[in-house]
């Protein structure tokens, strides 16, 4: 049976946080290392590590997106900057940049400036795709609004084109996924390619739409920089849309920013399964002290209502 929309919008935002905690555990390690740990995706859904897991940076900003769509219905900048520094928590794992940039929000300075210096053109780290999911959730009946509103949900911390782009990208996946009874791969990857204007995006995208091996799924990258982790994630749900736990298992093998993979392709995996499709003993290990698993369960309810109501 198909999932209800409540469902998806929980699935969604769970399914971002169990795999950036699940990823967590292996952020940084060089692909053959996993390689050599496990055999499969399945293997390591099987094996995870004891005790807890704790989500990162990857969660903690896709809830402040979240709070601000679910308070005024859309990217409210000062709101966004307001979540972001009231949530900010260093020892969540943020980006070198975003850490400079939230600690001056947090003490009142001009972050914004920040934002646009730190690095030369901005930053086209994955931050801004990696917490985009909730956007592409509340706009997900209208493509050139989830355009619009990732591009604003970038703007504190990600003002170089491709960090934006990467966040549309995955935004309109997240919304085309929670929209799809039965995915049609073809058209999927190909509704997101030609909103492009990156080639950085729309050629792997198309790449992506006729991949058939979990063996290339590396060719898409698993770095840090949103091109070499976007169209991954994408990549790894357009593998095995049917299960979850194959989904971020094969985004987790990869090496690398397996955090932010992980977390992306969990993102739209449940937007599309439901949370029913989440492994139980998985999500049962998600922290759930304070904006834990049971606040952002909540927290995606208020903004299924919050999309009903708009
Ligand atoms: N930071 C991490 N992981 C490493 C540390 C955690 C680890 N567990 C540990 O301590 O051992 N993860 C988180 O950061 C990524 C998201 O980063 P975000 O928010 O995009 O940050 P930033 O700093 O803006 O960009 C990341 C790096 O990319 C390079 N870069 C970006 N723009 C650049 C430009 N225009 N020119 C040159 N380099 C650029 C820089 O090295 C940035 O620091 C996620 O993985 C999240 O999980
Ligand atoms: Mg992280
Ligand atoms: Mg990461
Ligand atoms: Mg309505």
């Amino acid at each position: 049976t198909q999932p209800t929309l409540e469902e998806r919008f929980v699935g969604c935002l769970l399914g971002l946080a169990v795999g950036d905690a699940l990823g967590a555990h292996f952020e940084g390690q060089p692909t053959a290392f996993m390689e050599r740990k496990y055999n499969s995706a399945r293997q390591l859904l099987h094996s995870p590590p004891p005790g807890e897991i704790w989500y990162t940076d990857d969660t903690q900003m896709a809830i402040g997106i979240a709070e601000t769509l679910v308070r005024c219905g859309r990217i409210e900048n000062s709101v966004l900057c307001e979540r972001f520094a009231e949530n900010y928590l260093p020892q969540r794992g943020y980006g070198r940049g975003a850490r400079y940039v939230l600690e001056a929000m947090r003490a009142g300075h001009d972050h914004q400036y920040l934002a646009e210096t730190l690095f030369p053109g901005g930053s086209f780290g994955n931050g801004a795709a990696m917490r985009v999911a909730p956007v592409g959730l509340m706009f997900r009946d209208d493509h050139p609004t989830v355009w619009r509103e990732a591009h604003a949900s970038s703007l504190p911390t990600h003002v170089h084109p491709l960090g934006i782009e990467g966040a549309q990208v995955l935004a309109l996946a997240v919304a085309l996924a929670s929209t799809a009874d039965e995915l049609d791969r073809e058209s999927f990857f190909e509704t997101i390619a030609e909103r492009c204007t990156a080639d950085e995006y729309s050629g792997p995208l198309r790449r992506a739409a006729r991949l058939d091996h979990v063996r290339d799924l590396g060719l898409f990258g698993n770095g840090i920089e949103a091109t070499a982790s976007v169209v991954t994630a994408i990549a790894a749900f357009g593998l095995t849309p049917e299960s979850y736990g194959e989904t971020i298992g094969n985004a987790i093998l990869l090496g690398g920013d397996t955090d932010t993979i992980a977390a992306m392709a969990g993102a739209i995996s449940g937007a599309y399964l439901g949370v029913g499709a989440i492994p139980s003993e998985l999500l049962a290990k998600l922290e759930d002290r304070k904006q834990g698993r049971t606040y952002i369960d909540q927290l995606a309810r208020d903004l299924y209502r919050a999309y009903e109501d708009s």
